[in-house]
């Protein structure tokens, strides 16, 4: 658990039958990680030490389990005790030195914040993250302080900006809910500092469905991510170095430029060590794949490692041939991807399975939920994220999967629309390379809402007139959430 904690959805836990019930913590616990909880705070006020030490070390099972770290809620003693990843401390706990001194280098602790001051104090002190709130009024909470609202989150956000603290992550607490999530997001968000996620206890431990209610907040925290990744895709003009088919190359630099990106198409790998160093990303498409090709793939793909930038695989027509099978068996045995970006039968190709596939069209036969289950398993296995396109499109980066139904008939009948979605998250994942699983999902929502809104302009007739349309709201997108104009995001589904 050395790479950075995901505060995305922070589940607090509250073992009071006013809220959990009847059921049982760890189960509770563990269907939340399954929905997509990113980081679990236990928190009893009340029980014996012992009894609190005992569900502890049951919950930091679950949590390793899952590759999610486990908090502790004021009790720094059990905290070390069980060895877990670090402590929660409020205004009214010990000192955030004294916990530090306990614990030892390397493990969390993040205090609460209700107001600039104590922010700002907590972060003068090192804390790793900030709780701020109370955002909503709430009944978990008996003494609870101030309620803030989106507007103080805001307030404290801006001050820590201003004071040199934009890198400290922050969550928000109190009264959130699915009902209320993006509101307090994208109202608290400045360009310069947004929340990284909320904390929540009722919304998901009193939820009948603790895995869907986690997996519907997940959703709501990273769509709220999306207006920031395609502004970054805007200001930084990323690379988008496209080894790719002869059929779509004109669009896929025309899709690049529309979001903002700077494509380069080059099939000759001699040019990739250069290209590489220029912070961009590499989309590697099987199209047209030939043995010189091949080559100069693999020969892109090792110099693209080297310099530590994202790799997008697009192994388009992959169960269609003995070729294509052979090539991506070569292809993911010479070096790490990405992003790997198929249909049903290429992702199923890619995972291992025979399938066989007409030509290079897409067909989906799987339910959704074992299109789930297959993206989760191969993102597991490449230790990549994984895209499946198709009505809706499946996410995955092997803990947290995401479903996008954006997207329009359309695309099915023009040429290369797989293609130039594999180039539009390269670009997101070039501009916004902490999080290659919500720079995915940025591109696919993008993506599907340009395609949902051109084909529903008036002068679209079929797939001739949707080619230039959609183009345009690509661009139109761009500059609208350029401006701050986030209406379109309203659409995203
Ligand atoms: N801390 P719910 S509010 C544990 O404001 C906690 O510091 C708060 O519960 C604070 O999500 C709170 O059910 C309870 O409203 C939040
Ligand atoms: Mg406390």
């Amino acid at each position: 658990m050395a790479s950075k904690p995901d505060y995305s959805v922070y589940l607090v836990t509250d073992s009071t039958p006013a809220i959990l019930g009847a059921k049982d913590l760890p189960d509770v616990v563990e269907a939340s990680l399954r929905g997509g909880v990113t980081i679990v705070q236990y928190r009893d006020k009340t029980g014996s030490r012992e009894d609190v030490t005992v569900m502890a070390s049951k919950l930091h099972r679950v949590t390793q389990k899952y590759g999610v770290p486990l908090l502790i809620n004021d009790r720094v003693d059990v905290a070390v005790e069980i060895g877990c990843e670090g402590v929660h401390i409020g205004q009214d706990d010990m000192e955030l030195q004294q916990a530090r001194l306990l614990l030892g280098p390397g493990k969390i602790i993040g205090v609460t914040a209700s107001s600039k001051d104590e922010a700002l104090r907590a972060c003068a002190a090192g804390a790793d993250y900030l709780g701020i709130g109370t955002v909503y009024s709430t009944a978990t909470k008996k003494d609870t302080k101030s309620i803030i609202g989106p507007s103080g989150v805001s307030e404290i956000l801006h001050a820590l900006h201003e004071q040199g603290h934009s890198s400290t992550p922050t969550v928000c607490i109190g009264g959130v809910n699915a009902s209320n999530a993006s509101t307090v997001l994208s109202q608290s968000a400045s360009p310069q500092k947004s929340l990284d996620g909320i904390a929540v206890v009722s919304a998901v431990i009193a939820a009948d469905d603790p895995a869907a209610a986690s997996r519907q907040l997940l959703s709501q925290v990273i769509c709220a991510k999306i207006p920031h990744i395609i502004a970054a895709v805007g200001d930084k003009t990323p690379l988008s170095h496209n080894m790719t088919n002869l059929v779509v190359q004109n669009f896929a630099a025309n899709v690049a430029l529309s979001i903002g990106a700077s494509p380069i198409m080059s099939n000759y790998a001699e040019e990739a060590d250069d290209l590489a160093d220029l912070g961009g990303a590499l989309v590697l498409n099987m199209g047209t794949v030939t043995p010189e090709g091949m080559k100069n793939y693999i020969q892109a793909l090792r110099a693209y490692n080297a310099a530590e930038r994202p790799v997008v695989l697009d192994p388009v027509g992959a169960g269609a041939t003995s070729v294509r099978r052979k090539a991506v068996k070569i292809l993911l045995s010479s070096g790490s991807f990405t992003i790997i970006k198929g249909n049903q039968s290429e992702i199923q190709t890619v995972h291992g399975a025979t399938v066989t596939q007409r030509g290079v069209d897409s067909a989906s036969s799987l339910s959704i939920a074992q299109r789930a289950t297959l993206v989760k398993s191969l993102a597991r296995q490449r230790g990549c994220v994984v895209l499946l396109t198709g009505p809706t499109d499946l996410l995955s980066d092997g803990r947290r999967t995401v479903r996008v139904d954006n997207g329009h008939e359309l695309l099915g009948m023009i040429t290369g629309s797989g293609c130039t979605l594999g180039t539009t998250v390269s670009a997101m994942a070039a501009a916004y390379d902490t999080d290659p699983l919500v720079a995915a999902v940025a591109g696919t929502v993008m993506f599907g809402i340009a395609a949902e809104t051109a084909a529903g302009r008036q002068h679209v007739r079929g797939p001739g007139s949707f080619v230039p349309a959609f183009l345009d709201e690509l661009y139109g997108i761009r500059k609208a959430t350029a401006r701050g104009e986030l209406g379109w995001l309203a659409l995203a589904k």
